[in-house]
């Protein structure tokens, strides 16, 4: 079995371990039982979990999200996904789909992106993905403020960010490094070599290694981000994914008949390239990625690190402004993307300070 392959990770909870000693108990006193009372109310509560697919046009990330939907971890498809030649992706939209194992129920939202680059200028073409992302942020700070809030705000924030690299088989290219680098401000990124197919085992792993370098130098701190590992385990899982990392993917929504199974596949005429073996790509360590082993983890970092900066930024600027009728009051949100603070800094105090409680 591959090491990434596993279930639920250690570091999914991000309960490291305390700082206080434990102390001596003279007499059973039932802390286990607060796990059964965390799974009744998950159970009740289920999950809500969003990504967003982002990348240049054709590189299959309409196909990516059906792909996902349709694989074997979850079976069923929402309605009108999959039918007919998939089509250019004109605007950004989000498909939303209520999956259920055994009691427990996950939201999953996929949003869908048009491609970009192909354009003369491509200068800013990541405004509107960046802008939708920030968006997510401010609805639910609105929520989040007012004084008499629902009990439970509707989670819209973009959870991870899947991004499309082209397989060029060189490097990345200066409109992705560009891409990337704002994107890891404002979300989790995890990037994967699209349409791996076209390359060679050989050719896959010196486009991944070199990919990795260009992420180094150009400090472009993709997910799993090394500064979020809480102790060891985590450390040990996470580099297994950072040395993987991107991970080389096919997307296909068609099924075909394979040794009497029906498996996810791209017909061509040498044979069948199966999405699911992970012999064929890597589609299997994504979505085990994103959904086994390290959903929690994924919103915990949105929520306590990226949306903790969109949070201060925003209050922050609000304070330079004459107060209205209660201080919760916010400026309009500027209308492309705010100022977030570089990964480095911000991120690292508010990381500090969710660690301090432990
Ligand atoms: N060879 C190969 N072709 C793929 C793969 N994924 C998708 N395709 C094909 O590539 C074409 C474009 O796929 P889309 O999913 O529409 O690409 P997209 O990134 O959504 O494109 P835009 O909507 O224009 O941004 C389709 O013909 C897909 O069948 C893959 O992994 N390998
Ligand atoms: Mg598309």
């Amino acid at each position: 079995m591959d090491p990434l392959r596993r279930s639920p990770s250690p570091c999914s909870s991000r309960a490291s371990s305390p700082r206080t000693p434990p102390c001596e108990m003279l007499g059973f006193v039932g802390i286990e039982a607060v796990l059964d009372q965390l799974k009744i109310k998950a159970m009740k509560m289920g999950f809500e979990f969003n990504i967003m697919v982002v990348g240049q046009s054709g590189l299959g990330k309409s196909t990516m999200v059906n792909t996902l939907f349709k694989s074997k971890m979850w079976k069923s498809t929402p309605p009108g996904l999959g039918q007919g030649p998939m089509p250019q992706t004109l605007q950004l939209h989000s498909v939303t789909h209520v999956i259920e194992e055994k009691g427990l129920k996950l939201k999953l939202t996929v949003t869908d992106t048009p491609g970009f680059g192909d354009q003369i200028n491509n200068d800013k073409c990541w405004d509107p993905i960046l802008g939708y992302i920030n968006e997510q942020y401010e609805q639910y700070l609105q929520e989040e403020i007012l004084i008499t809030r629902q009990r439970y705000i509707p989670d819209t924030r973009v959870h991870c960010c899947i991004y499309f690299v082209p397989p060029t088989g060189h490097c990345l290219r200066p409109l992705d490094i560009e891409f990337l680098q704002r994107l890891c401000r404002t979300v989790n990124v995890v990037p994967v070599i699209a349409r791996a197919d076209s390359l060679t085992i050989e050719e896959r792993e010196n486009f991944r290694r070199r990919i990795q370098h260009n992420l180094k130098t150009h400090c472009i701190d993709v997910y799993p981000q090394k500064c979020f590992d809480e102790d060891i385990s985590d450390k040990i899982l996470n580099s297994k994914i950072r040395d993987r990392i991107p991970f080389a993917v096919v997307g296909a929504d068609r099924e075909h008949l394979v040794n009497g199974k029906c498996v996810l596949g791209r017909k061509t005429k040498w044979g069948i390239i199966e999405v699911e073996n992970m012999a064929h790509c890597e589609f299997a360590l994504l979505r085990d990625l994103l959904i086994r082993s390290h959903l929690q983890d994924l919103k915990d970092i949105t929520h306590n690190v990226h949306y903790e900066n969109y949070r201060v930024c925003r209050l922050n600027e609000s304070h330079m402004l004459p107060r209205g009728p209660g201080w919760v009051n916010l400026a309009p949100a500027p209308p492309s993307v705010p100022t977030t603070p570089g990964p480095s800094k911000a991120r690292q105090k508010v990381h500090n300070n969710f660690t301090e409680e432990w």
